[in-house]
């Protein structure tokens, strides 16, 4: 199986989630800062990999490409049933996990994307940023009285929100509004496949200009 990610994306969540469950698999790094996305290591250009040119894609071994990072995170927790980072099919605890996810993609992620668009203007951005406090809010709230998403176990959706809203040190995104959302952070960060993957994307992050994260008012 072979992931490709970009290092400060959504795809890390995928990344973090291969190392949590100890699967074999190659990472490729794409820069999606380059206009065309590109290959970091050979330049190739990644539409011809994933033609929606939007990391995660997934390599199966069967030769198939798998994107869209809900699923993947799903397919991947799959091959190992039982572990604590996806209940069952069929059970109302896989539903609410896949709620999460589901929320996650449509409504926190795809708010915080366009805020890295340049082109993007600034009144829009403020829209965007007030979208996602009010959103972000819910998840504070939710987070009140649980250590994770769902509850006391930490899923693949946690891993997705960690992903999104993890970046403080890189995007300057500013967390002090939501110390429940802040120290569900804290207690992810700390977990070693996030170690592991922090090692293995600091080149990458190096090799690739990032954007900025609009100041917050
Ligand atoms: N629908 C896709 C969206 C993935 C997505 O937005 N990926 C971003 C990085 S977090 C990306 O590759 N952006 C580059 C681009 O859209 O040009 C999914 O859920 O996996």
């Amino acid at each position: 199986m072979k992931l490709f990610s970009s290092p400060l994306a959504c795809s890390s969540a995928a990344h973090m989630i291969l190392l949590e469950l100890g699967l074999e698999h190659e990472i490729e790094f794409v820069d999606i800062y380059s206009q065309p996305h590109i290959l970091l290591n050979d330049k190739t250009a990644y539409a011809l990999i994933n033609p929606k040119n939007a990391v995660p894609a997934l390599l199966l071994d069967s030769g198939e490409i798998l994107t869209e990072i809900g699923i993947i995170l799903q397919y991947l927790a799959d091959l190992r049933p039982g572990s604590d980072l996806l209940p069952a099919a069929g059970t109302l605890e896989r539903y609410r996990v896949m709620e999460w996810l589901s929320f996650i993609g449509s409504d926190i992620h795809k708010t915080i994307g366009p805020l890295f668009n340049p082109k993007m203007p600034a009144a829009g951005k403020v829209i965007m940023m007030q979208n996602l406090a009010r959103r972000l809010g819910y998840v504070e709230q939710c987070l009140k009285n649980q250590k994770y998403l769902t509850g006391e176990s930490f899923t693949v959706a946690d891993a997705y929100l960690f992903i999104m809203t993890g970046w403080e040190p890189y995007f300057k995104f500013d967390l002090r509004p939501y110390p429940n959302l802040k120290a569900f952070q804290q207690r992810i960060a700390s977990r070693p496949s996030f170690l592991r993957l922090l090692e293995q994307v600091q080149a990458a992050v190096h090799a690739m200009p990032l954007p900025e994260f609009p100041k917050q008012s």
